[in-house]
């Protein structure tokens, strides 16, 4: 069974959001496509409390893109962004969510951050979403939505490390710094997953 797996195509991170990727709008005829190819498709979606720590808000005298360190690890702090209960945190209005079985929230935790869908950045807790793949039968895990360089990435590298064939649709994600995605796909094919187009599906 493949399954797609749908990151983060929320409002904040589409233009006009808090936290927009360039372009963020663009993959989701793409992704609506894709979702009539695949038997089962999960979502992801970021959900912050206020007063999470990625925020530089809650760090009196910090700018967003500033860094510091969170439970021992390097964090770059961001414009508050999907804010639990706001519409920043909503899907986008033109992503088709009626082959979305289920939606694995993240990000719950104020002390750390959490990109992959699978877990937090410190490995600490799991979503389940991994045991909820292998009850589901699935073996391969197609990754598409925002932002390539982050929430994709991280998830894309979990799911190779969970033993899933792990496909990243290319033209199906954008990212927030084009270097930065640019990094990403060659750390995804180095650890043994593939870059594809939604043409190839
Ligand atoms: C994301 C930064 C902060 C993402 C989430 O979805 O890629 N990026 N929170
Ligand atoms: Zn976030």
């Amino acid at each position: 069974m493949d399954a797609l797996m749908i990151v983060d195509i929320q409002n904040d991170f589409t233009p006009g959001g808090s936290l927009a990727v360039p372009q963020g709008d663009e993959i989701i005829p793409v992704v609506n496509e894709l979702q009539k190819s695949f038997e089962l498709v999960i979502a992801t979606q970021d959900w912050h409390p206020r007063e999470h720590k990625s925020f530089a808000s809650n760090h009196p005298g910090k700018k967003p893109f500033e860094t510091t360190t969170l439970q021992g690890l390097e964090q770059i702090l961001w414009p508050d962004h999907c804010v639990q209960g706001t519409t920043g945190a909503e899907f986008h209005a033109g992503l088709h969510l009626n082959k979305v079985e289920a939606i694995f929230r993240k990000g719950m935790d104020t002390e750390i951050d959490s990109y992959s869908g699978f877990y937090d950045n410190g490995h600490k807790k799991s979503t389940g979403l991994a045991g909820y793949l292998r009850e589901r039968k699935v073996k391969n895990v197609y990754i598409c939505g925002l932002a390539a360089d982050f929430c994709v990435f991280y998830t894309a590298k979990d799911a190779l490390k969970e033993g899933f064939g792990t496909y990243m649709i290319e033209d199906a994600t954008r990212a927030i710094d084009p270097a930065g995605f640019l990094k990403a796909k060659e750390e995804i094919k180095a650890l043994g997953g593939k870059v594809i187009m939604s043409s190839d599906i």
